[in-house]
């Protein structure tokens, strides 16, 4: 009979050595309510996940280093509010924490916590990569081989959560014999936490490559041993050390279920430029099978007040070429609304064209703004030309059953063809102005000119007064005039070839929509 599990792995962001337990467990705690409100029955958080990666550094004060970054008792004061959480929610978790005993033993440590609140399960981690030595000169040391013992509990998997379930740590994932011995003892599921630095200690390892064996190494450790693989990573950077995330859900068949979005496109090294301010916190589910579905989206968590010692990226507008300056302002400024201009030409060819540096201003007058550029060889777009021809155009609105049409009328073509003719559009004759309506629009302003305003060599801003307006039938109440939530569903221009809709609409205050649209 088939099982569900659903489960989830909450990949962390970066905690700083200045960053207190109580930030992180703050953390924690977000990271597993919003798991639970995923549906979440297990959530699998990263290798030692209440501090930073302490083994980075080479540390004499051992008293020190057990005080800040060790725990003496699990739960203690400051990480019993998880459990405690995990047990009102129902929810069990993987946690790793660095372990020191009462006989004065260090280990990395992960355990499994029941639904109950519980500690069901211990293992402490085999392979502890890295030195034990000093190195100076190295940019950061990997010193888990000073901090900690080669852990003393073998190889185990517990029943649990109805399933048979084992642990490993990081490391453990890049040798065979720890997947073999769960697998033979009948693992079905394997949870590890893990911290793997961008950069490789040892030797100057292109980042793409590492995370191409991250991955390879993860299906093929759960291909061949049948069981599904949840490795949930810390991200972003951390103390300035960025750790590379790349937190995955792999299958029983090796395919990949699910895989945080941290640094895609194997393009890694621009990446290490991205603003700090950007959390990588975020959830990897899944319920049953894979599938080729996106991912959820990136869960912002409450970052405990440590932005301000984020990296920011610092940039002068002014002295970034206008290409760039384009990018960022479209990419950062997103979703934005599109203004469809239709217009005739003097020689009465339907033109349309959307445009995104679109919106509506005042209601008294009703005024909407949309700003040009050039077209690409310095000419000016036919919209604005038949604007300053005749100081009328009218604005028509983009929903979904017009997006394929909206996008295909963004090519730049000759004047003499009409983006109507090329996408079947219909142009349907004006009340108010002389120019026609695109008529399978969701809606559509006519609208005169108000005054226009130019802006460097290549932007024009018009503002226009809107003197009629249009809606297809079941848009706009006739008696409440409100709009409708069901019937409306428009589309907002993102960057590049990029548009989102409109899902999971909400209210504030409250709880925010999970998943990705539907
Ligand atoms: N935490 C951990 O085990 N990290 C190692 C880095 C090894 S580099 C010395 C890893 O295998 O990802």
């Amino acid at each position: 009979m088939a099982r569900h599990l659903k489960i989830a792995a909450a990949q962390l962001g970066p905690l700083h050595k200045a960053d207190s337990r109580a930030a992180a467990v703050k953390r924690l705690l977000n990271l597993l309510r919003e798991a639970h409100s995923m549906g979440a029955k297990f959530v699998v958080f990263p290798e030692l996940a209440f501090t930073t990666f302490f083994p980075r550094w080479w540390m004499e004060d051992q008293a020190e280093v057990d005080h800040r970054y060790f725990e003496a008792t699990m739960p203690s004061a400051e990480t019993r509010p998880l459990f405690d959480e995990a047990k009102r929610l129902g929810i069990g978790f993987y946690i790793g924490y660095a372990e020191l005993t009462p006989q004065g033993q260090r280990f990395n440590t992960a355990i499994l916590v029941g639904p109950d609140g519980s500690i069901v399960g211990k293992y402490r981690k085999v392979h502890l990569p890295g030195h034990a030595d000093h190195k100076p000169k190295a940019a950061f040391q990997h010193l888990e081989k000073k901090y900690f013992e080669v852990g003393d509990l073998g190889f185990r998997v517990w029943r649990y959560l109805g399933a048979i379930t084992g642990m490993l740590i990081c490391n453990d994932r890049r040798w065979p014999e720890a997947f073999r011995v769960l697998a033979l003892q009948g693992a079905e599921i394997v949870a590890l936490g893990f911290n793997t630095p961008s950069e490789n200690l040892h030797y100057p390892e292109p980042p793409a490559l590492r995370v191409h064996h991250h991955l390879i190494m993860a299906q093929s450790m759960a291909f061949q041993n049948a069981t599904w693989l949840i490795e949930t990573a810390k991200a972003g950077y951390e103390d300035g050390f960025r750790m590379f995330g790349h937190s995955v859900i792999v299958a029983p068949t090796g395919e990949i279920a699910a895989k945080s979005q941290t640094e895609e496109r194997g393009n890694l090294p621009q990446l290490r430029h991205r603003p700090r301010g950007e959390s990588e916190e975020h959830h990897v589910q899944f319920r049953r099978a894979p599938a080729s579905r996106a991912l959820p989206a990136d869960r912002r968590a409450d970052r405990g007040g440590s932005d301000a010692r984020e990296r920011l990226m610092e940039l002068e507008l002014a002295s970034l070429p206008h290409k760039e300056r384009y990018k960022l302002l479209i990419g950062l400024v997103i979703p934005r609304p599109i203004g469809w201009v239709s217009t005739w030409n003097e020689n009465g060819v339907a033109n349309c064209a959307p445009f995104s540096f679109f919106n509506c201003i005042s209601e008294d007058p009703p005024l909407c703004i949309l700003s040009f550029n050039n077209r690409t060889d310095g000419a000016m777009k036919h919209s604005l030309k038949n604007i300053h021809r005749t100081g009328e155009y009218v604005v028509n609105l983009v929903d979904e059953s017009t997006a394929n049409a909206m996008h295909i009328s963004s090519y730049e073509i000759p004047e003499t063809e009409s983006e109507f003719a090329k996408t079947g559009l219909t142009p349907v004759p004006g009340v108010r102005v002389k120019h026609p309506r695109i008529g399978e629009a969701a809606a559509a302003f006519e609208c005169k000119i108000e005054r226009s305003i130019k802006f460097g060599p290549e932007r024009e801003l018009v503002i226009g007064e809107i003197l009629h307006l249009h809606a297809r039938e079941g848009i706009v109440d006739p008696v409440t005039k409100r709009v409708s939530e069901e019937h409306y569903r428009p589309i907002g221009r993102l960057f590049g070839n990029r548009y989102c809709t409109t899902r999971q609409r909400f209210e504030l205050p409250g709880t925010l929509p999970h998943g990705q649209d539907s």
